[in-house]
């Protein structure tokens, strides 16, 4: 049957309600009630042995690392659950039971997939070998490795140029894997290696990179756990970073202050239980946050300036006991301008931007000054809006000039999302590496690679809109439903000769097609991966710059199944015949990769003999010794002008986060305990008087249009939730409001869309 236009699957997930049920938010995190959803989510996917086998070897010396976010493992002593419910969750999904095999595509067109929930198509299980959606076919069917292969080489080699093809790449490729797939792109012809970072914390490395000279955090675990005063600013870490809260109760019990930034007050910031331990089965909980300040979305700036104000304040009245002279004058440059800058900003610019009030401020500013060390924690809060580069220099900013950087206890600290985010950018993930790299991989394998910076995804999903793009392929995620603009990412994606995904699971991604498609299946972290040589294991970096090893304990889901090293010398010998690089060697013994890594990539010498001590090692990072490897060689104090958004009379702020039962477009189940939501995803979460002043009653059916440059974009049929957040500022989750983020709208240097801040107008739904 003929894939006939309007039988097109959707690109979003099917606009119907489902049953919402609604509690209040939750006071505290984790306990016991963790543990058993958990223990649910495993047993119900994987079975009890398969399933408790898994738990018993993630995060452990040795045993892999768990595939959810990038929160760093304890140095020394580990716990033998060394694992949260979101990470039970994203093994429980790796390792169900259940496949989407040659009979489940024979069943289901890919029109009929399209109908389906997010939730519907993860919950089909693991995709079990190779398969082809043919030209004009409404059906995936099995297609050998050789096939795929070939097919691949010969769309890639038909390209006028290597530029007309994308390789794009998610966070939860391992080292080895993403330094084989850059090398393959590269030794191709390309730079076109957009990845997860550019939507997620490439804001951050832009930031640091310019300021401090190195694009990644300054600090370890312990320094967190140890230290005095902790901001933690647009981070949700009870759901999304949740062995997070093991250390900040520790640095709470140690007697440290966390100050939390955030619109909402996350239950994961207002107290936990630990699950792992009596007290906290005996449901006994240690408060987290001593201050919340309820910022508005994107007024993270202004309050910012409001901290340096207190600061440079606090020392005018006892000077030489507040800011760091010495540490300014060594090591940094841009103080004075910095300091005339603040002066001549209001505190009216300051409270009406920010939201909050100056005594909330000052109150902040005095634990930041009382503390003799800090550390700022950021996620997504910060790096998704169009001026989020600037806000994080002021965060360095007000780390620069106390001095409060480059020693123990005192630092930055980005949080990553994927569990190898941070590492395949140090493999050379990268749309414009830096010329040494270049250098050296070229001279390591005999090649020239290419100069031109490549596209990010912005411009990757411009360049496929024109029709500049034959080829997209995606080592892991689902490019069409992390990326903004649905729409018209999947005009983009269509408009491709072939799009090929290497994927564990089903996802939206596979169903929004070019005109020839392939799904590439590979084995999951938990698997075991035997190669030429035997059994092999892979390695990972985490959000401190640590270096460890992974190994898959599991037997694979299918016997069809390739590891993702595999794969990508498979596609690559396909296409580059005349290759320097011996894949077939490679490939079957990853011991070799990690030789290669070690002559190309700084902080890799012996990095088969340092990875193999047990819990890895640790990169170096130049800030921990105060060396700043900036153009100047000082840190940079930098002047970030207030920019603030216009709204038009009835407009709202709206940004789109997670649910506590999704790891990014994976959805779990449907619902968000913390925030006391139960099965109902479409929901967005207003003011009460917001709710009010427009009409709208509790739980009544919505429509949201957003507004940028005179364009509108609508997403209908959403539930609004009264929730506590500011006037003014909403949410709704992602990927189902992706539909209303403009393309074009993207922090300015990073170009990361701006997810968080989205101006829309609600009204109550029509027809
Ligand atoms: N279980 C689970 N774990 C995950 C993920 C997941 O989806 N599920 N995703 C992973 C990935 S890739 C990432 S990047 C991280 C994401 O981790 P987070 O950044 O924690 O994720 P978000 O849900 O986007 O939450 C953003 C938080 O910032 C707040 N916020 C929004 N706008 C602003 C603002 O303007 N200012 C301030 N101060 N706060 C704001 C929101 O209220 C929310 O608490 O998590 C990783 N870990
Ligand atoms: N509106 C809005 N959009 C956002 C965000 C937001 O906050 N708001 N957040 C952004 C952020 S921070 C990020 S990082 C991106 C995430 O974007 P992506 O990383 O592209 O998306 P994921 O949902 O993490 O990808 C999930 C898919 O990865 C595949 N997968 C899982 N495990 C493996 C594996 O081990 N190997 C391989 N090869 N594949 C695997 C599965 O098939 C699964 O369906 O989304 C961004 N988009
Ligand atoms: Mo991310």
């Amino acid at each position: 049957m003929p894939n006939t236009p309007s039988k097109l699957p959707q690109p979003e997930p099917p606009r119907k309600l489902d049953h919402l049920q609604l509690g209040s938010p939750k006071d505290k995190a984790v306990g016991t009630p963790a543990v058993l959803s958990s223990l649910q989510h495993v047993n119900r996917q994987a079975g009890v042995q398969r399933g408790a086998k898994a738990l018993l070897r993630m995060n452990q010396k040795h045993g892999f690392d768990c595939p959810s976010c990038a929160w760093p493992d304890p140095d020394h002593e580990r716990s033998r659950f060394e694992f949260c419910e979101n990470g039970a969750k994203a093994i429980a999904t790796e390792t169900t039971r259940k496949r989407a095999d040659a009979q489940f595509f024979k069943q289901h067109s890919v029109h009929e997939l399209g109908e389906q929930s997010d939730f519907w198509l993860n919950d089909a299980g693991r995709l079990t070998e190779p398969f082809l959606l043919d030209e004009a076919q409404s059906h995936y069917r099995p297609i050998s490795w050789e096939e795929a292969f070939k097919l691949i080489a010969t769309e890639l080699n038909a390209a006028a140029t290597p530029d007309e093809s994308v390789f794009y790449t998610s966070g939860r490729a391992s080292n080895e894997a993403a330094f084989l797939y850059q090398l393959f792109v590269r030794q191709y012809g390309t730079n076109n290696l957009p990845d997860c970072s550019n939507m997620c914390h490439e804001s951050s490395g832009a930031a640091l990179n310019q300021t401090i000279g190195i694009g990644k955090g300054t600090v370890t675990l312990e320094d967190i756990e140890t230290t005095d005063c902790l901001m933690i600013l647009g981070q949700n870490p009870g759901t999304n970073h949740p062995r997070m809260l093991t250390s900040l109760e520790k640095m709470v019990q140690n007697g440290g202050k966390i100050i939390s930034v955030n619109p909402l007050l996350e239950t994961g910031l207002k107290a936990f239980s630990h699950p792992q331990k009596l007290s906290g089965i005996l449901g006994k909980s240690t408060p987290l946050a001593s201050q919340h300040l309820p910022v508005k979305l994107n007024g993270d700036l202004p309050f910012l300036k409001g901290m340096l104000k207190c600061v440079l304040e606090a020392e005018k009245a006892m000077p030489g006991t507040v800011i760091d002279q010495a540490f300014i004058r060594d090591y940094t440059q841009g103080f004075q301008a910095l300091e005339e800058h603040i002066q001549s900003i209001s505190w009216q610019a300051i409270t009406e931007g920010s939201g909050l009030s100056e005594s909330a401020i000052r109150q902040a500013a005095q634990t930041f000054i009382d503390a003799a060390d800090c550390i700022s924690c950021w996620a997504m809060g910060l790096t998704q809006h169009h001026n989020a580069v600037e806000t994080i220099r002021e965060l360095v900013n007000l780390h620069l000039i106390t001095g409060k950087i480059g020693r123990p206890r005192s630092g930055l600290c980005p949080v990553r999302g994927h569990s190898n985010v941070q590492g395949d950018r140090t493999m050379g993930i990268w749309e414009k590496m830096p010329e040494d790299f270049l250098q050296k991989l070229d001279t390591t394998f005999g090649f020239t690679s290419p100069r031109d910076h490549g596209y990010d995804t912005v411009e990757a999903i411009e360049a496929m809109h024109a029709g500049k793009v034959r080829v997209f392929i995606g080592l892991g995620g689902n490019f069409l439903s992390a990326s903004p603009d649905t729409y018209f990412t999947a005009e983009a994606l269509r408009k491709c000769a072939l799009t090929v995904h290497i994927s564990t699971k089903l996802n939206r991604g596979h169903l929004v097609t070019g005109r020839r498609a392939l799904i590439l299946p590979c084995l999951g972290r938990s698997e075991k991966d035997i190669g030429a040589t035997g059994p092999q294991f892979v390695t990972v970096e985490n959000s401190m710059g640590i270096v460890h090893d992974s190994e898959g304990k599991l037997e694979p889901a299918s016997p069809h199944l390739r590891s993702e090293v595999s794969i990508i010398c498979g596609m690559a010998k396909a296409t580059l015949p005349n290759s320097t690089v011996p894949w077939d060697s490679l490939s079957g013994d990853y011991n070799l990769i990690r030789n290669d890594i070690a002559r190309v990539v700084p902080g890799f010498e012996d990095f088969n003999a340092k990875v193999r001590t047990a819990g890895g090692f640790y990169l170096p990072n130049a800030v921990k010794q105060r060396q700043f490897n900036t153009d100047s060689g000082k840190a940079e104090i930098t002047l970030n002008p207030l920019r603030p958004l216009v709204l038009q009379e009835g407009q709202l702020l709206l940004q789109t986060f997670r649910s506590h039962d999704q790891f990014n477009t994976t959805i779990y189940g449907p619902n968000d305990r913390y925030r006391g939501v139960k099965n109902e995803r479409r929901v967005i979460f207003m003011n009460k008087q917001d709710m009010d002043a427009r009409g709208i009653a509790p739980e009544q059916p919505v429509d949201i249009t957003s507004h940028f440059n005179g364009e509108t974009r609508t997403a209908e049929l959403f539930l609004a939730i009264a929730y506590d957040t500011p006037r003014g500022c909403a949410a709704a989750y992602y990927p189902e409001a992706n539909v209303l983020v403009p393309l074009q709208s993207f922090a300015a240097v990073s170009k990361t869309p701006t997810s968080k801040s989205v101006i829309v107008t609600v009204k109550p739904h029509s027809r």
